[in-house]
């Protein structure tokens, strides 16, 4: 398999997590991609019109993205049910909750895009707005109530702290949400958290 890659993307850093909880890491191989919202890049765009990481091509030659399908497929090669679990509620927990941290990301990245346009294109209420949805949605992460790192929903909302830290390290949501810093604090220990960690912004 080959996985088109940024180490500075908290989607490919998902499906990187997912792998190494999966133990499936040694089956992909990294293909480092740039990628920009006005650039194009026609590489990538020939195996995912929408030009976004991550973008997985499998062992039998089919392109699949988004973070959710990839993961997905990944637990499917693990022999299925461990980071999605089977139709129950426990399932939906974790797809909604993998959908919140995935959304939060959305207008996290969304913010940081603003942050390096020219200057004097810079738009504060574009901005604020999307920094509005990050702060409320993780208020709605910490009502989870999140304990151990058995499912998506965990690894997203962790990536989702991750890039929190590094692109926004002044945001100060350990001060509003311990407990929720208190998971995170758990979780960024394991293996896979480790390896996965953002290069210095
Ligand atoms: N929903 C997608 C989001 C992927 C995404 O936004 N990736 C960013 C990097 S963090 C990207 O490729 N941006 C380039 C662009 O917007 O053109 C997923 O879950 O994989």
């Amino acid at each position: 398999m080959k996985l088109r890659h940024a180490a500075a993307s908290p989607f490919v850093r998902k499906v990187m997590v997912a792998a190494h909880e999966l133990a499936l890491v040694g089956r992909i191989e990294l293909v480092p991609t740039n990628v920009s919202p006005i650039r194009a890049n026609a590489g990538l765009a020939a195996e995912n019109p929408l030009m976004k990481v991550p973008s997985l091509v499998t062992g039998d030659g089919q392109v699949l993205f988004d973070s959710p399908v990839i993961c997905e497929y990944l637990d499917s090669l693990a022999g299925g049910g461990l980071l999605f679990p089977p139709a129950s509620s426990e399932r939906w927990t974790a797809l909604r909750r993998q959908a919140l941290g995935d959304g939060i990301l959305d207008a996290l990245v969304l913010a940081r895009y603003e942050s390096v346009r020219p200057e004097d294109k810079q738009w504060s209420g574009w901005t604020d707005g999307q920094m509005a949805k990050a702060h409320q949605g993780l208020a709605a992460a910490a009502g989870e109530n999140l304990d151990g790192f058995s499912t998506i929903g965990h690894v997203a909302i962790a990536c989702m702290l991750g890039y929190l830290d590094f692109r926004f390290a002044e945001d100060g949501w350990r001060g509003r949400h311990p407990k929720l810093a208190g998971w995170f604090a758990n979780v960024s220990e394991r293996p896979s958290m480790r390896l996965t960690r953002p290069p210095a912004a």
